[in-house]
């Protein structure tokens, strides 16, 4: 899962990383050019004094004795050899301190410009990659850096920020928290799937009854998707596995019409849930914006989810895209992430379309859908080393 992502987010990483390091050591004072008790600011120049160095070994081996003591790990290797008069512990602090490195933008520019290319060709959308390069830009231009074992980490960081920015939506859903709603006002909540054919709304919508089954609601699915003959019997078959009423209609039926029957079903029988599949076909087609509006209308769903597959990469946050513009997206569910090396589509459609990611599909078994959390993306694409 996430393979190409995370070698992709992996070697900018190392790019910056290695970049900064490497001035980082540039720039640090070197050992016996040091002038005594002088404290040495990353940029500045320092004029050599020869044999300064060497010139007292007793206090130098003191010094070091007991910058072994005061544990000062890292620090006290880069002062290695430095002749110091014995400082106070807050000029010690002064000096570790100020030996810092500013990453500039020449630092980072070229880097991060080949990066947002990289994502680009990663699947992400275009606006999106531009967004986690000036994040990234903001989060690391200017940033002072203190020595060189810092680098990484804020480099790390950095990136995670840089991604979790763009999967942060606009409104929050809550899945759980819409069906208690509708429950205390005393109707079931309905929920609207759409997505293009094949991406997944079928299977997500069995995987869907089967979580909120196991949590202990009662759920009504809608066969609203009555352009295939062959999408009311897979769902009719799931619905039977499950032991879920289904609502259906014949092949041609109003799709609508099929699903305020679902509606009307649920309220009667004090049902908690009605989930409802609709058709897909082509998501340019105008006809099928056109008929869930009016489902839409007619149902005044509580929330409406777009179902698409990861693995069309930027087409599926297209599709989202129009979906979201004609009909209006509440939430997003990928599905084939089992399969996804690229990431793209996960990490764009927040962005794009304002709608958090709920779920994920991970498989072709009815528990095979993963609640989505940013920072388990963030965490799984940037590293395992990463807290
Ligand atoms: N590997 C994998 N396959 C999935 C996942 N979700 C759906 N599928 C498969 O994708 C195909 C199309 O799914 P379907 O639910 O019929 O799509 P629909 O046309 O949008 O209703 C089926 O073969 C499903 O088994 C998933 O999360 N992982
Ligand atoms: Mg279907």
């Amino acid at each position: 899962m996430f393979g190409k992502m995370k070698k992709l987010l992996g070697s900018v990483k190392e790019r910056v990383t290695k970049r900064v390091e490497r001035r980082a050591e540039e720039e640090s004072p070197s050992p016996g050019k040091v002038k005594e008790t002088e404290t040495i600011e990353a940029g500045e120049k320092t004029e050599p004094e020869e044999g300064k160095g060497k010139k007292d070994e007793e206090s130098v081996k003191e010094e070091r004795k007991e910058r072994m003591e005061s544990a000062e790990g890292e620090e006290g290797k880069e002062t290695e050899g430095k002749r110091l008069k014995k400082p106070s512990l807050k000029e010690r602090l002064k000096r570790v301190i100020k030996r810092e490195v500013t990453i500039t933008e020449k630092d980072v520019k070229d880097i991060l410009e080949e990066f947002e290319l990289n994502l680009i060709s990663n699947d992400v959308a275009v606006e999106v990659a531009e967004s986690i390069r000036k994040e990234l830009e903001r989060e690391l231009i200017g940033r002072k850096v203190k020595g060189k074992s810092e680098v990484q980490k804020v480099v790390e960081r950095s990136l995670q920020r840089a991604l979790l920015s763009v999967l942060e939506p606009e409104r929050e859903v809550d899945l759980f928290e819409v069906i208690e709603e509708a429950r205390e006002e005393g109707r079931p909540a309905v929920i609207m799937f759409v997505g293009v054919n094949g991406s997944g709304k079928t299977t997500t919508i069995a995987k869907v009854a089967k979580l909120l089954k196991d949590r202990g609601y009662s759920v009504v699915i809608a066969a609203a998707d009555t352009f295939r003959a062959a999408a009311i019997e897979q769902l009719e078959e799931h619905a039977e596995r499950l032991g879920v009423t289904l609502i259906k209609g014949e092949k041609g039926d109003d799709p609508a019409a099929v699903a305020f029957n679902a509606v009307q079903h649920a309220e009667a029988k004090g049902k908690d849930v009605v989930l409802v599949d609709t058709a897909g076909r082509a998501y340019t087609d105008v006809n099928l914006m056109e008929e869930l509006r009016k489902m839409k209308r007619v149902l005044e769903p509580d929330l409406v989810i777009f179902v698409g597959d990861a693995l069309a990469g930027n087409d599926a946050v297209e599709q989202a895209r129009t979906f979201d513009e004609y009909v209006g997206i509440d939430g997003a569910i990928l599905t084939k992430v089992d399969a996804d090396a690229k990431g793209g589509a996960v990490l764009s459609i927040t962005k794009v379309t304002g709608a958090p990611i709920l779920y994920l599909g991970v498989g072709q078994g009815y528990d095979d859908l993963k609640e989505f959390q940013p920072e388990w993306f963030v965490e799984r694409v940037v590293g395992a080393e990463s807290s």
